[in-house]
Order: structure tokens, then C-alpha cells, then sequence
């Protein structure tokens, strides 16, 4: 006799690969929801992308509280986060591992974005004009696997200092489906001071060049 409950996970179970799995950044750990989300954005919400961490921002039960911003990283809040934070270098380079079960042709990019003032920083470190694109067999190994290359100067170094305040965002609207997907990366750049930073001072003009000539590969 099947209880109940098993019925309703079968039915679950059944129900989810249908509406399930769109696309999310899996490497660096990306924020989660959690408690602070569902203060802001409702239990709904928290639920649902526990449910289906792929999904798109447009599928979400958000509570339409004014604390809740959807289009700043899905709804998600550092303060559930705090201990995923990323420790980074100027001009380092940080590989990423995307996951798309189901692809939509559209734009991508990944910036840092400044979650309290919601405006990217300095330039987009990687964009795609054509991203997901679901007409082909198969998905450009850059589409899943890719990296980008913090600047070594500039606005990144002044606003990414304390914790909580920029992340890197991946951020890619399927034009055909019209939905939006956003995964965020926390990350502090430290830049080192003192003694060492004098040390190193004769060495950095080629570390500058070395991280300038990287980002233009990447864009290519
Ligand atoms: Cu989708």
C-alpha cells in the first residue's frame, strides 16, 4: 500500500524535470536564499528557488514588499551569504562553471555590480551578444566554462573592499522565453599594503600590462 506522502513526492518528483532547470552559476559558490530573503522577499519565494535554484527571476512568488529587489541577484542577501565570500587579488582571474539544463538564446555578461548602490562597477568583465543559444547542438564550451580577470586599478579597488558590498554577477535574458537568470558572487578584492605593496611597487607596472593584454583575450 502506498503511504500518502509517497504519492506526494511521487507526484512532485514527476512534476519537477518539466518546470524545473533553466541555469546557474555553480563555481564560485553563488548566493543562496535563506532567512534574510524570506524577511524581504516572502517564504514564497525562498521556497521556490530551493525548489529549482535554476530558475528564472520572472517564475518567483516575490512578496512585492519594497525590501525586496528581484533584479539584485534574485532576491538573494549577503547577510545569508557571509560565509561564502570570496577573497580576490587585483587583475586576478577567476574561472566560473555555469550550469544551463535549458538553454535561451540571448545576451549575457558578467559585471561587478555594487548591491548598494545597484549599478555595475567600472565595465562588464565578460560579455556574450549571444549567449544559450538553443538552435544549436550544441552549447560553446565558453557558454559553461569561462573566467574573468578583475581589473588591477580603478573603481573595483575602492568600492570592493568590505564584505557585503560588490558582488560578481552573471546576468543573461533568454530572449525567446523573456526570462532573466542572475547568480552572485560574493567578493572583497584585497589590495596589500605597507612594506609589501613598496616591494612589489617595481614589479607592478608589468603585472598592470600582463592583466590589461588578459581581459582583451577574454572579450575575443
Ligand atoms: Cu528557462
Amino acid at each position: 500500500m502506498i503511504q500518502p506522502s509517497a504519492l506526494v513526492l511521487l507526484a512532485v518528483s514527476l512534476f519537477t524535470p518539466a518546470a524545473s532547470a533553466h541555469g546557474e552559476i555553480t563555481s564560485p559558490p553563488a548566493r543562496l536564499p535563506g532567512p534574510a530573503m524570506a524577511q524581504a522577499c516572502g517564504q514564497q519565494a525562498v521556497n521556490a528557488v530551493l525548489a529549482d535554484s535554476t530558475m528564472p527571476i520572472e517564475s518567483v512568488p516575490f512578496s512585492s514588499s519594497s525590501s525586496c529587489n528581484p533584479f539584485l541577484c534574485r532576491g538573494a542577501l549577503f547577510a545569508d551569504n557571509a560565509s561564502l565570500l570570496q577573497r580576490f587579488t587585483p587583475g586576478q582571474t577567476i574561472p566560473f562553471k555555469a550550469s544551463i539544463p535549458i538553454p535561451h538564446e540571448g545576451p549575457c555578461n558578467v559585471s561587478v555590480v555594487n548591491t548598494q548602490t545597484n549599478s555595475v562597477v567600472g565595465q562588464p568583465l565578460l560579455v556574450f551578444d549571444s549567449y544559450a543559444d538553443e538552435r544549436l547542438a550544441r552549447l560553446p564550451a565558453n557558454n559553461t566554462a569561462f573566467s574573468v580577470t578583475l581589473p588591477t586599478d580603478g573603481e573595483v579597488l575602492k568600492e570592493c573592499g568590505a564584505p557585503g558590498v560588490c558582488v560578481l554577477q552573471w546576468f543573461w535574458f533568454g530572449e525567446g522565453a523573456r526570462q532573466t537568470y542572475e547568480s552572485c558572487v560574493d567578493f572583497v578584492v584585497e589590495v596589500s599594503t605597507g612594506v609589501q605593496e613598496g616591494a612589489a611597487q617595481g614589479g607592478g607596472e608589468k603585472l598592470n600590462k600582463c592583466g590589461r593584454v588578459g581581459k582583451r583575450r577574454q572579450r575575443r
